[in-house]
C-alpha cells in the first residue's frame, strides 16, 4: 500500500504541507511532527512521506529503518534519550490505530507504565 492519498489522508496532507503541523525533524523518507493530543510531555509522530497504511502493509525495510532512525534522532533532539522513552506503532482496530497512515509515536518526558492499556 504505497499510493499517495493527499486528499483522503490527514498525514499525507501534513506531509504535503496542506495542513499545518509542528514539524520537529525530517529526512528523505520521513517527517516528524508533534501530536495534536499529546499523551506525554514529549509526544512526536514519525510518519513515512509516502502513504503506507500501517506496519501490517509496510513493504520497504529501508524506509522502516529511516523511520526508526528519525525516531531516535527526535528523542536525542528533545532531550529524552538519556532518561529513556517509548516508541510505539498502533496497528488496526485492536491495536488502537485511529489514523490509517503508518506512524511511530515517540513518547517521553515521564515514566511509562507497562503493560499499556
Ligand atoms: P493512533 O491512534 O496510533 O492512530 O494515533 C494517531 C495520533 O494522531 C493521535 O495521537 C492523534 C494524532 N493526530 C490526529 N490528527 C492529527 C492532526 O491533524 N495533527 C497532528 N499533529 N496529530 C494528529
Amino acid at each position: 500500500m504505497s499510493t499517495v492519498q493527499p486528499d483522503a489522508c490527514i498525514f499525507c496532507r501534513i506531509v504535503a504541507g496542506a495542513i499545518p503541523a509542528t514539524v520537529v525533524a525530517s529526512n528523505a523518507h520521513a517527517l516528524a511532527f508533534r501530536d495534536l493530543h499529546p499523551q506525554a510531555p514529549v509526544h512526536v509522530l514519525v510518519v513515512p512521506r509516502r502513504h503506507v497504511a500501517s506496519l501490517a502493509t509496510a513493504d520497504d525495510a529501508a524506509e522502516l529503518g529511516e523511520l526508526l532512525a528519525l525516531a531516535a534522532e527526535v528523542a536525542r533532539q528533545e532531550g529524552i534519550a538519556d532518561a529513556g522513552y517509548r516508541v510505539v506503532t498502533n496497528i488496526g482496530a485492536d491495536g488502537g490505530q485511529t489514523v490509517g497512515h503508518l506512524h511511530l509515536h515517540v513518547l517521553g518526558g515521564r515514566a511509562m507504565d507497562w503493560p499499556p492499556g
